[in-house]
């Protein structure tokens, strides 16, 4: 994706009362109407994630698309803002997804995002039950210099799970999560989505029994693995967490587990390692990896509608005064 330049960036410059903050760039006048909304791609508790066509030069973006109201009700507004001040501090790593900017209406939060079409990393291990060592390894070495880096930043990553782990057209690792969880499913459904997936090693139906086993069941590694996976699974499944593998140095002791030696972890920042698996995607508009639950819903009217932000002084909308902000995208 050509990111020279961001959606929409035609704007006038700020005025005092909107984004402050956002450096010049930023861009106020964004509304749901630049976009045609496609397919629904994702769902939270608090929205939707849409894929969507910005209409003046056809690319498409990931949007995040989150109800005021929702997030108010539930006290979650701290923790929206605390994402979008994390998004703020210019977070920016070749396996976390991009943010191109955010803006509201009177209703909605709208996140601007990369739009990533390879699938969830859950959807393939699904498939495949089990991914080969070499494959984990590549996988694992993404994800741990991305929440490395997040480290590097006082980030914690929270809530790394499979869901919010997809992989990019290339077969490369993107990390979202932007406080979106999984809503509407049932205890049945959850539970039939973990009989499918190889077994955890502290699964139980019994939800209360699995936490406990994840307390106190010691460790059996099954299946053929080296000596290295072994040792860096019981490192980081360690059940004191002051002896966990990453409690010293953090990233730093994860980066020099013998299990990582066949990574160069320059190359692997700069992608130079082919990924060991193509997701095979035509193009950005291909939706094949994702659920068609979600893909074949019709997007809600109520998504593209612009209310008319300046009529209201709701509380819905005063606390969340100064999001819509574009970071520069010129870098
Ligand atoms: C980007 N592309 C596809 C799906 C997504 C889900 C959540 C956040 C970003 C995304």
């Amino acid at each position: 994706m050509d990111n020279s330049k961001s959606p929409g960036d035609n704007s006038t410059p700020t005025s005092p009362t909107d984004n402050i903050n956002l450096g010049p760039s930023a861009n106020p006048n964004a509304k749901p109407t630049d976009f045609d909304f496609l397919k629904i791609i994702g769902k939270g508790s608090f929205g939707k994630v849409v894929l969507a066509k910005y209409k003046s030069d056809g690319s498409f973006y990931a949007v995040k698309v989150l109800q005021k109201k929702f997030i108010l009700k539930k006290k979650e507004q701290n923790h929206i803002m605390a994402e979008r001040n994390v998004l703020l501090k210019n977070v920016k790593h070749p396996f976390l997804v991009g943010l191109h900017y955010s803006f509201q209406t009177k209703e909605k939060l709208y996140f601007v995002l990369d739009y990533v079409n390879g699938g969830e990393l859950f959807f393939h291990l699904q498939r495949e039950r089990c991914f080969c060592e070499p494959r984990a390894r590549f996988y694992a070495a993404e994800m741990a210099s991305a929440v490395g880096y997040l480290h590097s930043l006082n980030i914690i990553y929270r809530d790394l799970k499979p869901e919010n782990i997809l992989l990019d057209c290339q077969g490369h690792i993107v990390l979202t999560d932007f406080g979106l969880c999984k809503e509407g499913m049932e205890p049945e459904e959850t539970t039939s989505t973990f009989c499918g997936t190889p077994e955890p090693p502290f699964y139980s139906r019994d939800v209360s029994q699995m936490y406990d086993n994840i307390l106190h069941k010691p460790l059996h590694i099954q299946g053929t693995k080296t000596i290295a996976a072994c040792d860096i699974l019981q490192g980081l499944l360690h059940k004191d967490q002051k002896k966990r593998l990453g409690a010293k140095t953090d990233f730093l002791e994860i980066k020099n587990h013998v299990f990582f030696s066949p990574i160069n972890w320059d190359d692997l920042y700069h992608k130079r390692i082919t990924p060991p698996f193509d997701p095979k995607v035509a193009g950005p508009a291909d939706l094949r990896h994702f659920d068609p639950q979600f893909t074949q819903e019709a997007v809600s009217s109520s998504i593209i509608r612009t209310p008319d932000l300046s009529a209201s002084s709701s509380s819905a909308t005063d606390a969340f005064l100064g999001f819509s902000y574009a970071p520069n995208d010129e870098n």
